[in-house]
């Protein structure tokens, strides 16, 4: 039997200005559309007996109707090709309170999709189109409400010895291996002792990057880039074939994310900078990437007179660039990106400075406060 295993889809993600001219919407909503639609070709090409999708379908619990009217669109080709689909709900996924209710509800309404949901582990048989036989039994564990709940969902599974090949179903960081977490406050975390040998495969989602976690459990990754932790990995999904134990990762075509080497501007001015600058974008392939560069060390009066409308010029063949500014002092490090609110941060510090705190540090109010302002500009990098 051969399936299909794919994760971290994120249909909805939106990011950065930049529009796709056609369209008038987000062009990063419409890459990672793109992604998941070469996905569903290539998969409907390789005709898997099951496809399993760990969780993290939509990149948040309320997709606009757009976003829905796509996924039921490219679910219901595979539909139509007789491949069944397993989606678990991940942490994006999940509503925080029950009244919001699952859009997941709503694949229960059409067959040949299996969504998991509820919050508790469930298992479907699966019937082998060669042999005739329920040959494959899917476990599977969505997100759930508590840790707790996640562990006793845990300590349920049982691998059915009468079945000819046991498949598990998570989404959930590792522990032990914190390269395994996306750092969200609400991802759960799996010990590796529950990744039982007795499983044939195990089919992980949560993490981005297609990873063998241990001899038979793999994450697939995510369909796109969504962050710049991103960069240099190939994005895909695994082919499994149980009866050879061959795994062969399909990469996807999509939009590439470049890091430009950083400039150090230690001592430097201005004009030496903006020269720095557009010799190290002339050095690079940028239109239409995603790209970033780091300065490193710049003082305040540097920073105050660069050239802004030069470098928006030599960065706009770019879909999206990324200047890092980081200040000289390190304790003071500042953020500074070329957005418009990308002035929050130095803002904030010199609000601070001019107001009256009494009984708490100011050092930490500030680096505290720095530290939310990076991750509120931050939010558009999808986990
Ligand atoms: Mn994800």
């Amino acid at each position: 039997m051969k399936i299909i295993h794919i994760s971290d889809t994120h249909l909805g993600y939106t990011a950065y200005n930049a529009l796709d001219k056609d369209l008038g919407i987000k062009q990063r909503e419409v890459d990672t559309h793109k992604a998941f639609e070469q996905a569903i070709d290539k998969i409907i090409e390789i005709d898997p007996d099951i496809v399993l999708h760990c969780g993290d379908l939509f990149d948040n619990v309320r997709p606009s109707n757009r976003t829905l009217t796509f996924a039921l669109e490219q679910l219901l080709r595979l539909k139509s090709a007789n491949i069944p689909v397993v989606i678990i709900a991940g942490n994006h996924s999940m509503p925080r309170t029950r009244d919001v209710g699952s859009i997941f509800r709503i694949f229960e309404l059409f067959p040949n999709l299996y969504p998991i949901f509820k919050g508790k582990h469930e298992t479907l048989a699966f019937k082998n189109p060669r042999s005739g036989q329920m040959d494959l039994m899917v476990h599977a564990i969505p997100h759930c409400l508590t840790k707790d709940d996640f562990e006793e969902n845990l300590k349920k599974l049982k691998p059915d010895p009468e079945v000819k090949y046991n498949i598990l179903m998570l989404h959930s960081a590792a522990k032990g291996i914190k390269e395994f977490s996306m750092g969200e406050f609400n991802e759960q975390v799996i010990e590796t002792s529950y990744l039982k040998p007795e499983f044939n495969y195990i089919a992980m989602g949560h993490y981005h990057k297609y990873t063998q976690l241990s001899e038979n459990t793999y994450y697939s990754g995510s369909t796109e880039r969504f962050s710049f932790n991103d960069i240099g990995q190939e994005k895909g999904f695994l082919e499994i074939d149980l009866k050879t134990n061959d795994i062969t990762f399909h990469p996807l075509k999509i939009r590439e994310m470049i890091e430009i080497p950083s400039i150090d501007a230690f001592g430097k001015d201005a004009e030496f900078l903006m020269e720095k600058i557009e010799e190290a974008i002339g050095k690079n392939e940028i239109d239409e990437k995603i790209v970033r560069l780091t300065i490193n060390g710049l003082s305040n009066s540097t920073y105050n007179t660069l050239n802004f409308k030069q470098i928006k010029k030599l960065t706009s063949p770019a879909l999206h660039f990324d200047i890092k500014y980081i200040r000289d002092s390190e304790e003071n490090s500042v953020q500074i990106s070329t957005d418009s609110i990308g002035n929050l941060s130095a803002e904030f510090e010199k609000y601070l400075a001019k107001s009256v705190v009494e009984e708490l540090d100011k050092k930490t109010i500030l680096k505290m406060g720095k530290e939310y302002l990076q991750k509120a500009m931050s939010k558009n990098e999808t986990n």
